[in-house]
């Protein structure tokens, strides 16, 4: 076993059992590839895995609502593609219930935790450099908003408020400049100045939508490459997972966040500044395969902003790492101090670089969308 004390393997077995799970508890271990949530296999004797998950309740103010749009999401595409006729053992996740049949369990210290089935013969990739499985990528985030299409919006909750309100995110930031809690301020004067200057290109589609241009749909909101589960051997989507943030949204959010990440030539804190821009071969390919899974469903106005998008979401999420930094680490986990700064660098470059290749990136779009 490893990364847990005792105390924390007993913690783990006490959560199994409150999960119905009667098998013998073998082995587990943490995955540290998320920024929120602590996430943990854990393996039984009989070979059987789960996901066993933490919720931070510091950033999820409400589980439990939560974990109900996460049931209401999963059931409704599975009951679709069980209609249509698709095998859907590894394409859907699938959450474990407690006796009295809530999807999750309250431990004493208050923490909250749930536990899903595993899904074998998968894997998922922080970063990758091979094209055809981001373009699977694309078609995973694409076909997960076509099969909720139908879905009633109106029946999810919001989860985090303002989650991708770029301009609320932009004001956020500037709170924390005011109140520069952890005195961080006078270190990041000069990327402050050059999140500022994206600032209206960056806030456009959140007002668009506010101007009535852009329809609401449901989306995914965090869409990184290692949220989608691949098969191990033929490296096609299986399933999209991470669903804490399905909640309304544009879907250029859903598109942007995915270009943030598999279309950077760099990782998310990469600190040679050099090495990060806007990989076209990337581009395309995450661009091919979530504009054909979405297959003519989306209006002018939201393919025209689809570009856009990826330039908002790299930037809204710099401003946020930014602004975790200026308050002092309380929101994304950090693996060394300046973490936080590091990736709010590195966004800042690509937002940049995104900046000079905006018409060239939409054109991209628009031949997709043909
Ligand atoms: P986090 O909030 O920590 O990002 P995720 O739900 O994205 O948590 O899970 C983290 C990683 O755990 C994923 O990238 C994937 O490698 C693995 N994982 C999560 N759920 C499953 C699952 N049901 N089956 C197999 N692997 C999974
Ligand atoms: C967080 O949980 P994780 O690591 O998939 C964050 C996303 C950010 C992302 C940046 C609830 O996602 O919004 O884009 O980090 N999730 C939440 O990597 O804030
Ligand atoms: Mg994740």
């Amino acid at each position: 076993m490893s990364g847990l004390t005792v105390d924390e393997t007993q913690i783990l077995k006490e959560v199994c059992a409150l999960f119905q799970i009667k098998d013998e508890f073998l082995a587990w271990e943490r995955i540290n590839s998320g920024h929120i949530n602590v996430t943990y296999e854990v393996r039984f004797q009989s070979g059987k895995r789960y996901i066993v998950q933490k919720i931070n309740t510091y950033v999820f103010k409400n589980p439990v609502e939560m974990m109900q749009n996460i049931v209401s999401v999963t059931e409704f595409i599975r009951k679709k593609m069980q209609t249509s006729g698709q095998e859907v053992g590894r394409r859907v996740l699938q959450y474990l219930q407690t006796v009295d049949g809530n999807y999750y369990v309250t431990l004493k210290d208050g923490s909250f935790w749930r536990c899903c089935h595993f899904i074998e013969r998968s894997v998922s990739f922080l970063k990758t450099e091979d094209l055809s499985v981001i373009e699977e990528a694309g078609k995973a985030f694409g076909e997960f908003q076509t099969h909720l299409a139908d879905f009633p919006v109106q029946d999810l909750h919001i989860v985090i408020p303002h989650f991708h309100n770029t301009v609320k995110r932009y004001e956020a930031l500037y709170e924390a400049v005011k109140k520069d809690e952890a005195n961080r301020l006078r270190e990041v004067t000069d990327i402050l100045e050059g999140y500022k200057k994206l600032e209206s290109l960056a806030t456009k589609p959140y007002r668009l939508y506010q101007e009535k241009f852009l329809p609401l749909r449901v989306t995914h909101n965090d869409t990184k490459t290692s949220n989608v589960l691949f098969d191990a051997e033929t490296k096609k989507r299986l399933s999209v997972i991470d669903l804490d943030t399905v909640m309304p949204g544009l879907v250029a959010f859903d598109f942007g966040d995915a270009i943030r990440i598999s279309a950077s030539t760099a990782g998310e804190d990469e600190k040679d500044l050099s090495k990060i821009a806007l990989d076209f071969d990337k581009y395309q390919a995450l661009t091919r395969g979530f504009v054909k899974a979405l297959n003519g469903r989306m209006t002018e106005a939201e393919t025209s902003t689809l570009a856009l998008g990826a330039l908002a979401m790299t930037a809204e999420c710099g401003a946020r790492f930014l602004t975790d930094y200026l308050n002092g680490d309380k929101y994304f986990r950090i693996h060394y101090p300046d973490q936080n700064l590091a990736r709010a660098k590195c966004h800042l470059v690509l937002a940049n670089d995104m900046v000079s290749k905006l018409d060239k990136m939409q054109a991209i779009v628009d031949e997709y969308c043909r």
